[in-house]
């Protein structure tokens, strides 16, 4: 075993700028240390100094002898094992103070300056092996910029290539796999690791696609500068194949493969020998290689290169072993698109069941777990633009339009993330001739950067989008009236009250001079799925009787919370003047699960000033009131809407104009309705009257249970068109996509269920259906064998936030 080195005159300099490492190797943290260590389960061959500190932390539990045997076993003193023992300790315990704020402290970035990354830097510069940093960059929470520094301290490191193979092989991060070629060590070993794990490398931002293209042209023209191995050339060629394929550059990607010698296209795909050297499970190899294989295939068949792409499309590469369950549905798939083999009638169920009727089920549910069934238009899917508009022409020239745009409309331009500070401290190890061709490469992906296709097919916008003028008033409340404090007492209906709502829904209660009012959340207008954003509404007695309640028009916590009392009556004449607290939910902040968000804005003591008249105005006089249809997107002007003769109040789908004769597509829309309708729990909403305060939200707590609860209105975004011959016992609001956009409900939640695509059998008997409401979703087949019956419905798969 190699003699680990130590440069003893550094560690004076770290034990000089470290003076109060000591207090850092606690029997607190060494016991938190073995808890948290994965030393256990690395299954190193060779013990690194984690192993070594961990193996001595078990068994001993005095911090002393724990450092006196680790400085015997390390060979240094007792001083210069305390500075690494507190290294390696701070880079296993996560540091809980900076996990719970909720604004990082500057003390937790891994930056210059501060304590810890001064401590790791000297001591892990002094130490001639690498290890430490290698351990460092282990660190849990680092965040990109925490890892750029362990990068950029990498790169000054003698040991640096062995660092970065370290670094490589934990978090498989490909910038890592650049920056430990760019550092110079070029074996078969390091290429071979190229092809591994590369085709998940993904970025968010255009530049950075150009940066990774430019740094990869550079190491593979240093590669043939520097007579590497054809193995070697040969693995970074895939990379480079495969990443251009994968950013769309199918141009770029031809004249690279044809630019290359015969003996490296003779190596595409990489086949499994050269991994097998090095490893002992290569199945990322086989899959990389495959995926390249029917990508470029597929590239290469469209720019007419046909007999190359029939020798590249094989069912079995006889260097990469069986395909996977993952890649057998795409290599059928394209070759059924390339030499078409089955009737066009066999096509729906081969790409959505996998298998022809009567044949078994395939042995994947791989696609499956992706949320969609089983058939080959899920992997497809999934599998690089090349094969996707390959496939995409099959399927439109036999009819199925609908999932030839369903291929094709996961093309997305990746454009707008911010460069990753990791792959830039990379780009720094490389020569600045790389900037320019960044440049370069920048422009050709520009080329090929589609905008965002609307997916849209329905015709034009149906909602109306006329405004209101504002019909409330925010002011302060007066000086004499104190504001409602977190502890007043609440306005609460008391026991036995008749009540026109469920109590637990009442959030005020007036009882005046013989007449009561209240003040309530409900989810009629307003889907807001599992965040805190009911609707707010108004109701009360004239002469003791409860009149309609009158819709607030407003969403809770966009921008107001109502105070449970108040010292400002509610009514006074003909005005309603509500208090409330602005507790502005910041929308970006929401994330599940769990539901967590945070607030914009907090001011006390207003209070909203309306007109009843204008709350109650229904200005067309069809039973809904202007605020109502203005939050549904029903014309305030117009009785009815959508001009089927049935005014917008009574009518159950105010948007669709209702057709009496029947179409195919009847049977369908109705169970499609019972299926996302009929299934509770849909919509889940949290329970007003136990919905969690704002406070407990952003504590942690849990957002209550989950209640289903039963709403008058139904939202639906599909295509409208297919729902006119129904009539649903309820109100059903449906919305083309562009219909929401178009409504703009500002940035408040609104969850409806989307109808994310149908794709239907040539015949019209058998339709797949994939939807989702955001946080809830999923797939079933509706199968309409006789016409007049009703469609039976079979679910594939659910799924909830
Ligand atoms: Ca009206
Ligand atoms: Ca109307
Ligand atoms: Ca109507």
């Amino acid at each position: 075993m190699k003699r680990r080195a130590v440069c003893g005159l550094c560690l004076v300099g770290v034990l000089l700028a470290a003076p109060a490492a000591a207090q850092f190797v606690t029997a607190d943290a060494l016991s938190k240390f073995v808890d948290e260590s994965l030393s256990p389960y690395r299954h190193n061959p060779s013990p690194d100094w984690e192993d070594t500190l961990y193996a001595i932390a078990k068994s001993e539990r005095s911090p002393d002898t724990v450092l006196a045997e680790f400085a015997r076993r390390m060979r240094v003193s007792p001083d210069v094992a305390r500075v690494y023992a507190t290294v390696i300790v701070e880079s296993v315990v996560d540091d809980e103070t900076c996990q719970a704020a909720r604004v990082r402290p500057a003390r937790c970035a891994f930056a210059p300056g501060q304590p810890r990354y001064e401590r790791a830097a000297s001591a892990g510069l002094a130490d001639a092996t690498g290890n430490l940093l290698v351990i460092v960059s282990r660190s849990k929470p680092f965040t990109r910029w925490d890892q750029a520094a362990v990068v950029t301290l990498a790169r000054k490191h003698r040991a640096a290539t062995t660092i970065f193979s370290a670094m490589y092989d934990w978090r498989a991060d490909p910038a890592h796999l650049m920056a430990l070629m760019a550092s110079g060590r070029r074996s078969d070993h390091e290429a071979t690791l190229a092809a591994r794990k590369h085709r998940w490398e993904s970025s968010w931002s255009r530049q950075d696609d150009a940066l990774r293209l430019a740094m990869l042209e550079w190491l593979e023209q240093s590669a043939a500068t520097q007579a590497a191995s054809t193995e070697s050339r040969a693995a970074l060629a895939q990379w480079a194949l495969s990443l251009k394929l994968k950013l769309r550059l199918a141009d770029a990607a031809l004249e690279g493969y044809y630019a290359y010698p015969a003996a490296i296209r003779n190596l595409l795909p990489n086949p499994m020998q050269a991994c097998l050297k090095v490893a002992k499970d290569c199945s990322e190899v086989a899959e990389a290689g495959y995926a390249l294989a029917d990508e470029l295939a597929a590239a290469l068949w469209t720019a007419g290169h046909e007999d190359d792409a029939q020798r590249l499309l094989q069912t079995e590469i006889a260097d990469l072993g069986t395909r996977s369950a993952e890649s057998l549905p795409r290599y059928q798939a394209l070759s059924e698109a390339i030499a078409p083999a089955h009737r066009k009638e066999d096509l729906y169920p081969l790409f959505i069941d996998g298998h022809l009727p009567g044949q078994s089920r395939p042995q994947s549910w791989v696609s499956l777990t992706l949320g969609g069934g089983s058939g080959w238009l899920f992997t497809v899917r999934n599998s690089g633009s090349a094969v996707r508009h390959v496939v995409a022409g099959r399927l439109r020239a036999a009819g199925h339009d609908d999932m030839a745009a369903y291929l094709e409309e996961a093309d997305w331009s990746s454009n707008r993330g911010n460069a990753d500070p990791v792959l830039s401290a990379v780009a720094a190890m490389f020569p600045p001739a790389v900037q320019d061709r960044q440049s370069y490469w920048d422009r050709r992906l520009e080329k090929v950067a589609t905008p965002v296709r609307d997916t849209v097919t329905d015709g034009p916008v149906r909602v109306s989008i006329r405004d209101l003028p504002a019909w409330w008033d925010e002011q302060p409340l007066p000086e004499s009236i104190p504001a409602w404090r977190q502890g007043d007492p609440a306005q609460t209906p008391p026991d036995g009250a008749s009540l026109p709502v469920d109590r637990n829904a009442v959030v005020r209660y007036e009882d005046r001079n013989g007449e009561r009012a209240v003040v309530y959340l409900s989810s009629e207008y307003d889907l807001s799925g599992e965040t805190p954003a009911f609707g707010i509404w108004f109701a009360r007695t004239i002469g003791g009787a409860w009149a309609a309640p009158l819709y607030l028009g407003l969403q809770q916590h966009y921008p107001y919370v109502v105070t449970p009392g108040s010292r400002m009556p509610l009514l006074d004449g003909n005005r309603l003047r509500l208090e409330v607290q602005v507790r502005e939910i910041d929308s970006t902040t929401i994330t599940f699960p769990p539901l967590s968000l945070d607030l914009k804005r907090s001011v006390d003591g207003l209070f909203l000033d309306f007109d009843l008249a204008t709350l109650g105005a229904d200005r067309d006089g069809d039973g809904l009131t202007d605020i109502e249809e203005r939050r549904l997107g029903l014309d305030f002007t117009n009785a009815d809407t959508d001009g089927d003769s049935v005014p917008d109040a009574r009518d159950p789908l105010p948007l669709v104009p209702y057709r009496a004769s029947s179409v195919h597509d009847d049977a369908l829309a109705r169970a499609l309705v019972s299926e996302i309708f009929g299934r509770q729990p849909v919509p889940i909403v949290v329970q007003p009257g136990r919905a969690p305060t704002i406070d407990d939200i952003m504590a942690g707590a849990r957002t209550g249970d989950a209640v289903s609860q039963r709403t008058r209105t139904r939202f639906l975004v599909g295509r409208p068109s297919m729902f006119a011959g129904v009539a649903t016992p309820f109100r059903l609001i449906v919305y083309s996509p562009q219909d929401v956009e178009a409504l703009n409900r500002g940035s408040a939640p609104f969850y409806p269920a989307r109808i994310a695509h149908t794709f239907s059998s040539l015949d019209g008997t058998r339709h797949f259906v994939e939807w989702s409401a955001s946080w809830t979703g999923g797939s079933f087949m509706v199968t309409c064998a006789t016409p007049d019956r009703p469609c039976s419905v079979q679910a594939i798969s659910t799924w909830i936030s």
